[in-house]
């Protein structure tokens, strides 16, 4: 039969009433709470306050079926059955704590000098990029530059607590800043060291890292698409 003529709606009736008829707990909470299978709290069964006796026999036509629903939307047979999500397409859900995306000193500079070397992009696109792409991956992120050696040290112990991982472009301290290296070193989260342009075709002062020797991996010369590069190894590292 199909879904459109078994799509009647059910009268909504309080909780309440329903217990005063002597109508179980138990029983009471195999029945659809009102309002897409969900409590107010945002939990099936117990708890609910109103329901629709027998709603559970029909499907109604706002209930689409699977890959046709918004991301994250409860079915009804997942209410009811945890394990069913496991195997439904939902968005990847973002881990509890983001990815901290550094950005070191003058790269606040970015699209409005030396284009032929970094290229057009401004810093504020690679952190809208950076977000795009963060989200497709299930990531959290958050964004910072600074021009001070100290600002991105206080960043990285504080990633310590708060970040899951850290992709980060130290810019020149990359190449000078053993406060920088001391500071990762204490991390055991992954690190990604990035740079947009090949640091190993310019001037030989580029050519050390101190953040290369404590990053799980580095990405150089691939331009501002390195930002993106560096999100999907941290999604394959964690
Ligand atoms: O290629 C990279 O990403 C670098 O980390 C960029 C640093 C440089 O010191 C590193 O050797 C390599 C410099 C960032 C400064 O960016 C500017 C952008 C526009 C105008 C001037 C500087």
């Amino acid at each position: 039969m199909g879904e459109r003529a078994l799509n009647f709606k059910a009268p909504r009736v309080p909780l309440r009433k329903l217990q005063t008829l002597g109508l179980p707990r138990l029983l009471l909470a195999r029945l659809v709470p009102y309002k897409e299978g969900l409590d107010s709290r945002g939990k099936a069964g117990f708890g609910a306050s109103h329901f629709r006796p027998f709603a559970t026999r029909y499907v109604p036509l706002h209930n689409p079926p699977a890959g046709h629903r918004a991301p994250g939307k409860t079915t009804r047979k997942e209410a009811f059955h945890p394990m069913a999500r496991s195997s439904s397409k939902a968005a990847p859900k973002a881990p509890a704590k983001p990815v901290y995306v550094l950005n070191g000193p003058n790269l606040n500079l970015l699209g409005q000098r030396e284009p032929e070397i970094y290229g057009s992009t401004t810093l504020a696109d690679i952190e809208k990029q950076v977000k795009a792409k963060a989200k497709s991956l299930g990531l959290g992120v958050v964004c910072r530059q600074s021009n001070h050696e100290g600002d991105l040290v206080d960043w990285i112990q504080e990633a310590r607590e708060k970040a899951a991982a850290v992709i980060l472009n130290a810019a020149a301290y990359s190449h000078t800043s053993i406060a920088i290296h001391d500071a990762l070193a204490t991390l055991d989260i992954p690190v990604i060291e990035v740079h947009i342009s090949n640091v190993y075709k310019r001037e030989s002062f580029r050519h050390h890292s101190t953040v290369s020797s404590v990053a799980t991996g580095v990405i150089c010369g691939l331009g501002t698409i390195g930002y993106e590069l560096a999100l999907e190894a941290v999604k394959s590292k964690l």
